[in-house]
């Protein structure tokens, strides 16, 4: 169960929000090689990693007719659900595009920037225990809204050879058609080397296990654009005496249900909220079907007391957590503080699943404290953005000055001439 450390001192703050390191060394001999071998053999190697790994032989790696029919067999309030999660997280990520706007920065020197898709992206979906086609959402929307020309995704085959027909529902129904039966590092590498069949992209999306992660934080030595580096999944919960415990426990388990190497932190000012969400959780675990999982992350999570909400929030924007659920009687006025999180929820009635499936924002959020300094997927990641300028004569005869001063000052004459060559008559 969860560690409870009361009133820590602000000297022990580092020790106690510490992440457990991710650790590749273990890993990172084996994608290595791995990469180098589909670097060097293409299709040959994704076929038989695809038999070692997946235990299955493909001739072909992409969708046929006969299996994209399967999308058909989900249920209709499956297809329901996605079609609204769909629909939300459009709308949000829709309103994000900007308009261009042109800006004359002095008479004659006009400038502009203007967001161009990136040519090509490539998605990773992992499959394993839980299918998370809810990630193919997150991605897939926004790459279609930016007008990403070629959309490429790579998901695991399913033990029967195919692809989880939920996973061809969302793609379908989002527009995705290049879908290859192929996971794991080889995956990456085939996304970013390129084979005989699969084009190269220009930029990796996706979560995964750490032989994607160690994979995407390879080939982004390499060069190669990735969406972030991904750690384990993190919530954390700052709640007063007004919060429901039964809420909060629901809560911190909807995300140490996730992996044993989740983390999940409560911060609260008040020791009957932690005594009481500690007993919720008793309860709730027991009828959970992953309890397992969710019992050993919660071994490695805290619950913290601390002297006030002031405290909790200097602490949570020290700790920047991937997801933070404020359950407390002026919710709206403590989300207004934070200044370091991946995305918030703001009181009793905004559990994180909402935003993990489908109203709206996207869950492809920074872990690992990458919150500081990083925000999560949006439509801006599959856009780059570009300047441009254009200056009349006129505008070129205002701006001399400054520009060839600046120019000799830094001892750089050539850029001098660029601007007094065209003006000299
Ligand atoms: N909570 C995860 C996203 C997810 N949850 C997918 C359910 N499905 C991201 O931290
Ligand atoms: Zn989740």
């Amino acid at each position: 169960m969860m560690q409870v450390i009361q009133y820590p001192k602000k000297e022990d703050w580092d020790a106690l929000l510490k992440r457990p390191s991710q650790d590749f060394t273990t890993v990172k001999n084996i994608v290595q090689n791995i990469l180098n071998d589909v670097k060097q053999r293409g299709d040959k190697a994704l076929k038989d990693y695809t038999k070692q790994f997946d235990k299955i032989e493909l001739d072909n790696f992409l969708i046929d007719d006969e299996e994209w029919q399967t999308a058909n067999s989900i249920p209709h309030y499956l297809r329901e659900a996605i079609q609204l999660s769909i629909k939300n997280v459009s709308a949000f990520h829709a309103a994000q595009k900007q308009p261009v706007q042109k800006i004359e920065t002095m008479p004659g020197v006009v400038c502009w920037r203007k967001s161009v898709a990136i040519d090509k992206v490539g998605l990773y979906i992992p499959g394993g225990t839980a299918p998370l086609f809810s990630t193919l959402i997150m991605l897939g929307v926004p790459a279609k809204l930016a007008g990403c020309k070629e959309i490429i995704l790579c998901t695991p085959p399913q033990k029967n050879g195919w692809v989880h027909p939920a996973v061809l529902y969302a793609a379908q129904q989002i527009g995705i058609t290049e879908i290859y039966k192929i996971g794991g590092a080889q995956a990456i590498a085939a996304m970013a080397y390129g084979t005989e069949t699969i084009n190269k992209v220009y930029k990796i999306f996706g979560p995964g296990n750490q032989y994607i992660t160690c994979a995407k934080m390879l080939v982004n030595a390499e060069g190669l654009a990735i969406d972030m580096p991904a750690g384990p999944s993190e919530v954390a919960v700052i709640a007063d005496e007004f919060a429901e415990p039964e809420f909060i426990a629901a809560d911190l388990l909807s995300q140490a249900e996730h992996g044993k190497d989740s983390q999940v932190i409560l911060v609260a000012d008040n020791e009957n909220i932690i005594a009481k969400t500690i007993q919720a959780l008793e309860e709730q675990l027991k009828a959970l079907p992953r309890k397992d999982i969710a019992i050993e992350a919660l071994q490695n999570s805290k619950a913290i007391l601390v002297n006030d909400l002031h405290e909790a929030v200097k602490l949570m924007n020290e700790y920047a957590p991937e997801h933070l659920i404020i359950n407390c009687n002026n919710a709206e006025a403590i989300a207004e503080q934070i200044t370091n999180a991946g995305s918030v929820f703001i009181g009793n009635y905004s559990p994180e699943s909402v935003g993990d499936y489908a109203s709206g924002t996207n869950h492809t959020l920074p872990t690992n404290g990458f919150a500081k300094a990083y925000s999560g997927v949006s439509l801006d990641s599959f856009y780059k953005k570009i300047t441009f300028q254009q200056l009349t004569k006129q505008g070129l005869q205002n701006i001399d000055k400054a520009v060839t001063t600046l120019a000799e000052a830094e001892g750089l004459q050539a850029h001098a001439n660029a601007v007094n060559v065209r003006l000299k008559n």
